[in-house]
């Protein structure tokens, strides 16, 4: 079998108006839909980030790709991880994730380009073989892979109708978003992008998050670097009972220096609350410091920048050697990632907590897969008994997400300009902010 095409399908679904320490989500998320033709007939697809510059990424390996053996994939990682590290070599502060949202890092984009072409050649392995992804790539310890309801502040949609959500800007109505969301989709663990409102608010609403749902729901929250050392220390301090029980504090502040230095004074205040990353921690690389400052205790994989499915697995192994825990990052996305997420954490051993997804903010209208959305049953989503990822195209629907796409005016996420343009004009991305 022999790759004969790469098909990309540039597309903008629909997100609604969710704030993090980044600012503003635009009314649409910008994806890449990847196929692989090939001269079997059978044609592999994966969903990767969107814009100029992913594509750009893609289009690169066109050639290298076009009569490749979707079995031969080592040769292709080779050659993008070598261009990586060149190019790594010559910037300094490697691929902190700090100042640039995910999907705009160029020095993940290699990694992003590869995994986009792994992702997809195994869902043709897979259907090559008539076994699922998981399988494919060594076996699952799982059939179903939990999520976690992934709570946002928001505003209320700034024209066109209101989102089953609304506003969200305060305690109550994130209580009252969460309880939508359980009940909706069933999860058993919750997380909460903070980093938006002042910390005492957003302490406020992890404390009305227990008082309403209780221990048996881990909390966590992640304010994407938006803390000081200080506020940091602070607010770990002051939900040390809340994020007990299975939860974690997710990147409180910048650089693992930073958050290592939160670790020590919690812990010399017997406060045993563990970090989670994938801010200071976004490869290989930056795993051996982070155990070494033990700034780290939960790495946050993700297979569409973490160099794709099997680098989730080989990251799996290593955490579990080095006695680190496991979960997984997510960006808005639609059901073709949902099925990569899945698979891959099928075949995670070391897998310790609730995978995010930001699945719940996406909509039936935009969904590309054959039959619609992916269903949850108990906040967990099953390995579907087909071959590949077990999801089809609807061409009808991709061609919908190109026509958005080609309307739309920008082709890159900038949630800052977003914030400008109708929060604040003069709103600016200030780290750390408290
Ligand atoms: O969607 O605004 C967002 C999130 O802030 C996302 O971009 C982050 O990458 O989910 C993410 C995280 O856990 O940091
Ligand atoms: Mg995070």
């Amino acid at each position: 079998m022999l790759i004969t095409d790469l098909v990309l399908h540039p597309i903008a679904i629909s997100d609604p108006p969710l704030r993090s320490s980044y600012g503003l989500h635009a009314p649409f998320a910008l994806r890449t839909i990847v196929e692989l033709k090939t001269d079997s007939g059978l044609t592999g697809i994966s969903e990767t980030y969107g814009g100029d510059g992913p594509l750009a990424g893609l289009e690169a390996v066109r050639q290298r790709v076009t009569g490749m053996d979707p079995f031969q994939l080592a040769g292709l990682s080779r050659d993008l991880t070598a261009a990586a590290a060149q190019e790594m070599d010559s910037t300094p502060g490697g691929r902190t994730q700090t100042y640039l949202v995910p999907g705009e890092n160029p020095l993940d984009r290699h990694a992003r380009t590869f995994a986009a072409i792994e992702i997809a050649c195994l869902d043709l392995i897979g259907k090559a073989v008539g076994k699922p992804v998981c399988d494919v790539i060594g076996g699952r310890v799982r059939d179903q892979v939990s999520f976690s309801a992934y709570l946002f502040y928001k505003h209320g949609v700034f024209s066109g109708p209101e989102d089953e959500y609304g506003e969200v800007l305060d305690p109550q109505s994130c209580v009252r978003e969460c309880r939508q969301m359980i009940s909706q989709y069933g999860f058993r663990e919750i997380k909460l992008k903070g980093g938006v409102l002042d910390p005492d608010v957003e302490i406020l609403t992890l404390r009305a998050l227990r008082d309403t749902f209780g221990p048996a729901y881990p909390l966590r929250i992640d304010p994407n670097c938006a803390w000081s050392v200080e506020t940091s220390v602070r607010v770990g301090r002051e939900l040390q009972a809340e994020l007990s029980d299975g939860g974690y504090l997710e990147d409180p502040c910048a650089t693992l220096e930073g958050m290592a230095e939160v670790r020590r004074r919690l812990l010399a205040e017997g406060n045993h609350t563990p970090q989670a990353s994938n801010v200071a921690v976004t490869c290989f690389a930056d795993v051996p410091r982070a155990k070494e400052l033990d700034a780290v205790q939960i790495v946050l994989s993700d297979p569409h920048y973490w160099g794709g499915m099997r680098n989730v697995q080989y990251l799996s192994h290593l955490t579990g050697v080095l006695g680190m825990g496991l979960s997984m990052h997510s960006n808005s996305h639609l059901g073709v990632s949902l099925m990569a997420m899945t698979h891959v954490a099928a075949a995670c051993p070391n897998l310790t907590y609730a995978c995010d997804t930001h699945y719940p903010w996406q909509t039936a209208e935009d969904e590309v897969v054959v039959g619609g959305r992916i269903p949850f049953v108990d906040g967990a989503v099953q390995i579907p008994d087909r071959p590949g990822l077990g999801v089809d195209l609807d061409y009808d629907q991709v061609a919908r997400g190109r026509e958005r796409y080609a309307r739309i005016p920008y082709r890159r996420r900038d949630d800052e300009a977003e914030m400008r343009k109708r929060v604040d004009p003069n709103w600016k991305r200030v780290l750390p902010r408290w």
